[in-house]
């Protein structure tokens, strides 16, 4: 419920932007009733720039309306719910505006650009907690059943004590150096490049799989193509192309975190290897609905890494899909974001990841991009 909510009408959602993120969103708002129990909400509004786009977006992503200012949408009563899936630089500005309207936020990852917003993200959804008012943002790899089992096996003891994790996420969409400009290739829309947009989820895992916090950085980052074709001629990319880094975890364990767009041959490839003491685990978002465990404690004769299936009724989030072996893919990982946001706001618990969590992805990858700026140096990882 929130403040504003009648408690008998449907949560009212407006969502804002409808390119890639927006239409993925939108997808999971279509579709969470049909399969999980969750509160009854309804698609008010769809807000974007362009008004001819977002109403031809809005019709055929189930949306009741469309709007082109969202100062306007979070006035009315009827919005309990915003959904922020525009670009980095607008996270900030519109998500505090929605909490001190009253509205529950769900943010499209990274938190935000700047560290300046991050933290002035923080301070609005602590405010607005005491008021009933919940946030989010969405790291919706932490949906993904086979890394919620990951994450399940290695709290109970599974692979032990966890000593090393190597994390890669690649992609190949900027290899070809005639692909033109975007919002992603510039740091006053982006903040980073690669770092921001896909070691962010990295790193999420990371301290989301071993419960542990990273402490200490060293950092890399290149940018292989430094101009790009824009609208009116050549422009400068102000972002990096990829990124290495590697993090200490408070815990002890230590990561390595590697991430590109110029990977070629690779599209989409979140790769994470979890070695502990007695097991080690491994995931490739290619193979999403599998989940690789090596158990060091079985019989070296019989010893070898496993493939676990994850479409069991057993692993998370799978009872309300299929029946056993028939696989889900990438969509579904938002369907879960929202599950389990509607599931916190009617329950009145506070989501996760929360914004403080969103905030400490920040603080990494500031240090990791303080730490490339100082030629690789160590850097702290402030924890306020
Ligand atoms: C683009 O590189 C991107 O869409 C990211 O922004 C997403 O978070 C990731 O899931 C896939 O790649």
């Amino acid at each position: 419920m929130t403040p504003n909510q009648s408690s008998d009408r449907p949560l009212g959602v407006a969502a804002i932007g409808y390119a890639f993120m927006g239409k993925a969103h939108s997808n999971a708002w279509r579709n969470v009733a049909s399969f999980f129990d969750v509160p009854a909400i309804e698609q008010k509004v769809l807000v974007g720039r362009d008004a001819d786009q977002v109403a031809d977006a809005a019709a055929r992503y189930g949306w009741a309306e469309s709007a082109t200012d969202w100062r306007g949408v979070l006035e009315r009563a009827d919005i309990d719910i915003v959904d922020i899936c525009a670009p980095g630089w607008l996270h900030a500005e519109i998500a505090i505006a929605a909490l001190a309207a009253g509205k529950h936020v769900l943010v499209e990852k990274p938190l935000a650009n700047t560290m300046a917003e991050s933290d002035a993200m923080v301070t609005a959804a602590q405010e607005a907690r005491t008021r009933g008012v919940q946030s989010m943002v969405g790291f919706n790899y932490r949906r993904v059943p086979a890394l919620a089992l990951a994450r399940e096996l290695i709290a109970e003891g599974k692979i032990g004590t966890v000593r090393q994790v190597r994390a890669s996420y690649l992609q190949d969409w900027l290899a070809d150096d005639q692909s033109p400009m975007t919002w992603r290739l510039r740091q006053e829309t982006a903040g980073s490049g690669a770092l921001g947009d896909i070691a962010s989820h990295a790193i999420d895992q990371i301290q989301h799989l071993l419960q542990d916090t990273v402490t200490d950085v060293t950092g890399t980052l290149h940018t292989f193509i430094p101009s790009r074709p824009g609208p009116h001629g050549t422009e400068q990319v102000t972002v990096d192309d990829a990124a290495w880094a590697t993090l200490t975890l408070a815990g002890g364990a230590i990561a390595s975190v590697e991430v590109s767009r110029v990977a070629l041959g690779r599209k989409n490839s979140l790769q994470l290897e979890i070695f502990g003491s007695t097991g080690s685990l491994a995931f490739d978002l290619e193979n999403i609905n599998e989940l690789r465990f090596f158990d060091g404690t079985s019989p070296i004769r019989q010893q070898g890494f496993s493939r676990i299936l994850v479409t069991e009724p057993e692993h998370p989030y799978l009872e309300a899909w299929w029946p056993q072996g028939h696989v889900i893919g990438w969509e579904h990982t938002f369907t879960h974001q929202i599950r389990d946001f509607l599931t916190a706001i009617s329950t009145g618990s506070a989501p996760s990841p929360s914004f403080e969590e969103g905030l400490q992805v920040q603080r990494v990858l500031n240090a990791i991009q303080e730490s490339a700026a100082a030629k690789n140096t160590l850097v702290h990882v402030p924890t306020t």
